[in-house]
């Protein structure tokens, strides 16, 4: 049975350079489990959505599994109704962000689809494939809603997956040309988030399985993976995907700590940046990070005023707090002459009652910006 995974595009015909990890992982999933498994990165080829309607249906699959953004969900569907109406022979299942949100919306409205997977795919699209293969019944698979006796079935959500060591490393069957390209190396060594900000879809979907949302992988696993990623494209910095690159509270900051000094002690020279919460920015740990090759951290600000902080669970002394050890930090590297750190405030746009910054009482967000900070 052959399966084509899709990531369409962000925008149409504008190429970007990066493995999306979530095809890249499901990939390794179904071909570990014996499928002939391709993937299309809509994004990196620079393909508009027709192109990808071509080449879809040129490569005819068994099945077509295609991950969904709100953002391009409605573009995506309306590509899939002409397929179908064209006559493409594939089933087609989704996954994602928001078809985890919109199962039944989506199966409601969208008749080309067949399935969607809600949550983590690893494990459900395996189980998937073997159940469509064998023309069984799909009421033992958990994780997926689809039609079933004139109505829409939810099954059972899936458990997270605890062990995330379990699952096969994903595949890289595009980074090579991404890196040709000027792209970025993508790597993940924790799954989800302990926090549960108010704009941010993270916490549900991770929840909607169970808990605990903030699960990493063991330490050789992770730097198993990056002495191979190391070894085949030397000297690439690796990004850290992770919405929480630290777990939570102390033992978080202390199993971040082992980590980083297992990276020193195996001489690994890597340069990394991750994603990290304002308030776990820790001065001891964060200078023992740099050590072992941290180059650059993106925090969550989302604001400087106080009044959009509380909407999202934050609060402004966390954000100076981080601000002003990143600051530190950069003066540290400057004097040793070392690269420098830098740190990336990303805006949560849109936010119920919000208004322009410079309206905003208290805003004091720009006094607190790091040099050479490329996201301000
Ligand atoms: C890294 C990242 C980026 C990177 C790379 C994007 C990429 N897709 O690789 C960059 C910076 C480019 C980026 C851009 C954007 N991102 Co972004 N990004 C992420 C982040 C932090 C990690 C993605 C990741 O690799 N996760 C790890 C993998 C293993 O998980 P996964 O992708 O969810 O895949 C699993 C399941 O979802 C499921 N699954 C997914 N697809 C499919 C398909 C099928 C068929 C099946 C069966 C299952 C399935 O199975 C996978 C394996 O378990 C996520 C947050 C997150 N934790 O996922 C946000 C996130 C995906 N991004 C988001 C957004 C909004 C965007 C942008 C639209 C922002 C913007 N305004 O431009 C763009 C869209 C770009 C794009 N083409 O994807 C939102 C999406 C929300 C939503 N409702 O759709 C997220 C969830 C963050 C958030 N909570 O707000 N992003
Ligand atoms: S800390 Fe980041 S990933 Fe976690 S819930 Fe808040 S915005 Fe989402």
């Amino acid at each position: 049975m052959s399966l084509l995974l899709v990531d369409p595009a962000q925008r149409d015909g504008v190429p970007e350079l990066y493995e999306n990890l979530g095809i890249a992982s499901l990939a390794a999933s179904t071909r570990q489990a014996g499928y002939e498994t391709e993937t299309i990165l809509t994004h990196l080829e620079g393909w508009s959505y027709r192109r990808l309607g071509r080449e879809i249906a040129d490569r005819d699959p068994d099945v077509l599994g295609v991950s969904l953004l709100s953002y391009n969900a409605r573009r995506t569907l309306r590509l899939l109704r002409r397929l179908k109406r064209d006559g493409l022979r594939a089933r087609i299942v989704v996954g994602g962000h928001f078809p985890t949100f919109n199962d039944e919306v989506l199966l409601r409205e969208w008749p080309e689809l067949e399935v969607v997977v809600r949550g983590e795919g690893d494990i459900t699209l395996v189980e998937l494939l073997r159940g469509w293969e064998s023309a069984g019944d799909l009421e033992g698979v958990k994780g997926i809603s689809f039609r079933a006796g004139g109505g829409i079935r939810r099954n059972e959500a899936r458990p997270l997956t605890h062990d995330l060591d379990s699952l096969p490393w994903p595949v890289r069957d595009h980074t090579e040309r991404i890196l040709e390209m000027g792209g970025t190396l993508h790597m993940t060594r924790a799954r989800g988030c302990y926090a549960n900000c108010a704009f941010c879809s993270i916490a549900s979907f991770y929840r909607a399985q169970g808990g605990p949302g903030w699960r990493r992988r063991s330490t050789d696993s992770v730097l198993g993976e990056m002495e191979e990623l190391a070894a085949r494209y030397p000297g690439v910095e690796m990004k850290f995907l992770d919405d929480q690159f630290i777990g939570p509270g102390r033992k978080g900051l202390e199993d971040t700590m082992s980590f980083a000094r297992a990276i020193i002690d195996r001489r690994l020279e890597v340069p990394f940046s991750i994603f990290a919460r304002a308030d776990s920015v820790e001065p001891e740990l964060f200078r023992v990070l740099k050590t072992a090759g941290l180059r650059s951290v993106f925090v969550g600000v989302e604001s400087g005023s106080q009044n959009q902080l509380d909407s999202c669970g934050r609060t402004r002394d966390q954000v100076h707090h981080g601000a002003h050890l990143f600051r530190s930090l950069y003066r540290d590297a400057r004097c040793e002459g070392e690269p420098l750190l830098s740190a990336g405030y990303p805006a949560a746009l849109g936010s119920p009652g919000e208004r322009p910054l410079h309206r905003e009482p208290g805003h004091r967000l720009q006094g607190h910006t790091v040099p050479r900070s490329a996201d301000v």
